[in-house]
């Protein structure tokens, strides 16, 4: 039994579907502070919960019988730099309740990391899992906590912590305050206009992954055998493009797509702190992590997906 926080952002309705697809409805148990969007037909099982009640997640995990927490509420990146206070008590304060009421329950708890967690100082190719993490945004200093503070708790408590240092990933669904977001706006835009301005520099270059790579990472390492664990905190990636690249793949389907650039430089210093690539061989022997979708397949995907949700039947507005 899974209980998700934070279900209603990027991941966590792709990620109630792979649960419910596999162990069926009554598998998952959805929560997070927002109203469910109208016309959702992909959430259920879905209650209110303020990770910053720590009785309340635990209110919940008796009466629902979880025994595994993922735990997705967070600020990213960019919305974090303007409300750092917000950012410390969700980012922060809400791992600690997560971890605490994994160690009473004795709960398995995934909480996603980031490539934020790492900064200017981390060697930015074919970044090791395990390496200097200085990161310049309280985002990420927060998923350095909440790796330090996950691993703790597996050594002092014996808690089932798992942690995935994610990418940007690239999903059919609104962009949630990040840094990579543009790699999802870009296809809203594309169907839209047939343009997209871009806030990064046409050679930013940073790792991606697309959503259904990331949902496989998530239950794949979860279903994990503990013994086969190295570490407790992974990279995970997919693929590494600037935008020039992604908007010369979507060239390829939608030929008079144009990009322009307008730079936001609060996120052009962020990416710019960031890896360009991650080394994720750690993942791919401890626990046969294999993502199988390159840049060419996720434009692919993403327009189909997006035209139907749209309903554009026809092919992108050019
Ligand atoms: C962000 N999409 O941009 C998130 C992610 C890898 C970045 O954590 O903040």
């Amino acid at each position: 039994k899974v209980l998700i926080t934070g279900s209603l952002g990027q991941l966590g309705r792709g990620l109630n579907s792979v649960y419910k697809y596999m162990y069926g409805n009554e598998c998952v148990t959805m929560t997070d502070i927002v109203k469910v969007p109208s016309g959702a037909t992909d959430v259920n099982n879905y209650h209110y919960l303020d990770i910053l009640n720590t009785s309340a997640i635990e209110e919940a995990v008796v009466n629902k019988g979880i025994d595994t927490l993922i735990h997705f509420s967070a600020l990213l990146s960019a919305v974090g730099e303007q409300n750092v206070p917000l950012a410390l008590q969700v980012n922060c304060r809400g791992v600690e309740n997560i971890l605490e009421v994994a160690r009473r329950h004795k709960l398995k708890v995934f909480i996603p990391s980031t490539i934020g967690a790492f900064g200017p100082t981390t060697p930015r190719d074919n970044t090791p899992d395990l390496t200097i993490q200085v990161p310049t945004t309280i985002y990420g200093v927060s998923k350095v906590y909440a790796e330090r503070l996950g691993e703790y708790y597996n050594s002092k408590f014996g808690v089932d912590f798992r942690c995935l240092r994610f990418p940007g990933i690239i999903s059919a669904t609104k962009p949630g305050g990040g840094t990579t977001d543009y790699a999802i706006q870009i296809f809203y835009d594309a169907l839209e206009k047939g343009r997209h301005t871009c806030y990064l520099r046409p050679d930013t270059v940073l790792p991606m992954m697309y959503d259904t790579d990331c949902m496989a990472s998530v239950v794949q390492f979860l279903a994990a055998d503990a013994s086969s664990l190295a570490r407790r905190t992974y990279n995970v990636t997919g693929f590494s493009f600037t935008p020039e690249e992604i908007a010369a793949a979507i060239r390829k389907v939608m030929p008079a797509f144009e990009i322009d650039y307008k730079i936001c430089p609060i996120r052009q210093a962020i990416a710019d702190s960031w890896p360009r690539s991650l080394d994720d061989s750690g993942a791919r022997q401890d626990w046969g992590w294999n993502p199988e979708y390159a840049l060419d397949e996720t434009v692919q995907i993403m327009f189909a997906l997006l035209q139907r949700e749209t309903g554009g039947t026809t092919a992108p507005k050019v």
